[in-house]
């Protein structure tokens, strides 16, 4: 019991605290959007702060074979993604991953994500120096519903 609380103590603790010499950062409301059964990707959506210049090189997750950090664009309406080999954390700068925006995706996903469950990421933050370290978030998956952007053209009924 003590031991499992000291577990989760470091966790939490990893969150804020990761880079405590170069580079703080933290995540706020980190969240994934909840797929269907046989969906294989879905996306993880988040607010990453660092108090200095830094990169997101790269992201894991247990839940998922394949992991990319992406962006999305839209090219003549038409929803585009493409992974990115880095997203810059300016220093002091909240940078935000969101639905139709930067995200990090989940692909190859190993089991359905239901609404409530909570799923590890790991986060790899690259400082000026070269130096890596590694963030660990716990993101909630939320609703389908819920997680969808407001595209209120497309849901009215005339
Ligand atoms: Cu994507």
């Amino acid at each position: 019991m003590n031991r499992f609380a000291t577990i989760t103590a470091a966790v939490f603790a990893a969150t804020t605290f990761a880079l405590p010499v170069h580079a703080q950062v933290s995540i706020k409301d980190p969240w994934v959007r909840a797929t269907v059964s046989q969906q294989k990707a879905t996306g993880a959506f988040m607010q990453i702060t660092s108090t200095q210049d830094a990169r997101l090189v790269e992201a894991r997750s247990p839940v998922a074979g394949v992991v990319e950090v992406h962006e999305m664009t839209m090219e003549k309406d038409v929803m585009k993604m493409r992974a990115v080999p880095a997203l810059d954390l300016p220093a002091g700068k909240a940078v935000e991953l969101k639905p139709g925006g930067y995200h990090v995706m989940l692909m190859d996903l190993r089991q359905q994500m239901k609404a409530g469950d909570t799923v590890p990421l790991t986060l790899v933050v690259e400082g000026k120096d070269k130096k890596r370290s590694s963030v660990e978030v716990k993101a909630t998956v939320k609703p389908l519903a819920a997680a969808t952007p407001a595209k209120t053209d497309h849901q009215h009924k005339h």
